[in-house]
């Protein structure tokens, strides 16, 4: 099986799959060392890690560049976070493909308008466009792709945008009737209720993928139980677990006077040449160098 049909099956059984957010290769490379089904190709964490807010600020040369070079260091699937498709329905239908030749097994698209802000930011400028106008962009995602098994996941911002539930279901079903894999509903709050009771009204055959992070409690256990739920994705751990590693080093490196302290916690030179593939270079060398 190719990564695109292992993803398009997982994704479908009954057993919840867990995406790690990556922001480079490095960090797609530890997060399937980590044991992660899929890496999550966040356009939150590539526009932190430029600095740059999440709201449609970064190229999508610059998102594609990336999601081909993690998908090249990893063998797991990747599921690329395309927002709102970089424009309209004829863009989507260009963009599709050139996310699947880059390697990546699924594209996620948002129904908020271009260009985007951020969800979990209190006070975002959260608007989305018409019902049919993204069923057109969808319907172009699914005809665009080549292989039938890459997947297009639609995304509602409903509940992210304070339309409630209702509206959320209305999308939904209606991003499912358009041809949606799966359908991503995103929640800010803190509590897990809004989405739960999502869940539990939720009529549609294709599943459901969540994304906790305001609402970290609930566990992939909890998850697992709701049985809707197809996919799990942790959507900004790597960039989190990197900004507050460099922090701390940092500090204290200036706090010490020096590396004398810090040395002996941090990961080894030989580690970081080991994830550098090292080993696969030793065996081209040998083999060919003569
Ligand atoms: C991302 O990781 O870019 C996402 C998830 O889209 S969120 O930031 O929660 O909207
Ligand atoms: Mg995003």
């Amino acid at each position: 099986m190719n990564r695109n049909q292992r993803f398009r099956q997982q994704l479908q059984a009954p057993v919840l799959m867990h995406a790690m957010s990556a922001h480079n290769p490095m960090a797609a490379r530890l997060a399937a060392e980590a044991g992660f089904d899929a890496i999550w190709g966040s356009g939150f964490e590539l526009s932190a890690s430029y600095a740059v807010p999440d709201a449609s600020i970064l190229s999508s040369s610059a998102h594609l560049d990336m999601m081909r070079a993690m998908a090249a260091t990893v063998d797991v699937p990747v599921i690329a976070d395309i927002d709102t498709g970089f424009g309209n329905a004829i863009n989507v239908s260009y963009m599709v493909p050139q996310y699947e030749a880059a390697g990546v097994s699924a594209v996620v698209m948002e129904d908020k308008t271009f260009p985007k802000d951020t969800s979990l930011r209190a006070q975002g400028r959260q608007e989305l466009v018409r019902i049919q106008e993204f069923q057109g962009k969808l319907e172009a995602a699914c005809a665009a792709r080549r292989d039938a098994d890459f997947c297009v996941i639609a995304r509602t911002e409903a509940l992210i945008a304070g339309l409630g539930q209702q509206e959320a279901l209305d999308r939904a079903l209606a991003y499912e009737a358009a041809g949606a894999d799966a359908v991503l509903i995103h929640s800010k709050q803190s509590s897990p209720d809004e989405i739960l009771s999502f869940i539990a009204a939720w009529p549609g055959r294709v599943p459901l993928v969540l994304v906790p992070t305001a609402y970290p409690q609930l566990r992939e256990s909890d998850i697992q139980a709701l049985g809707k739920v197809g996919l799990v994705i942790y959507g900004n751990h790597a960039i989190r677990a990197a900004v507050g590693a460099m922090r701390e080093v940092f500090a204290r490196i200036r706090q010490d006077g020096g590396i004398h302290q810090v040395d002996a916690d941090l990961p080894s030179v030989k580690d970081i040449i080991a994830l550098q593939g090292d080993a696969g270079m030793r065996e081209l060398e040998r083999r060919y160098l003569k």
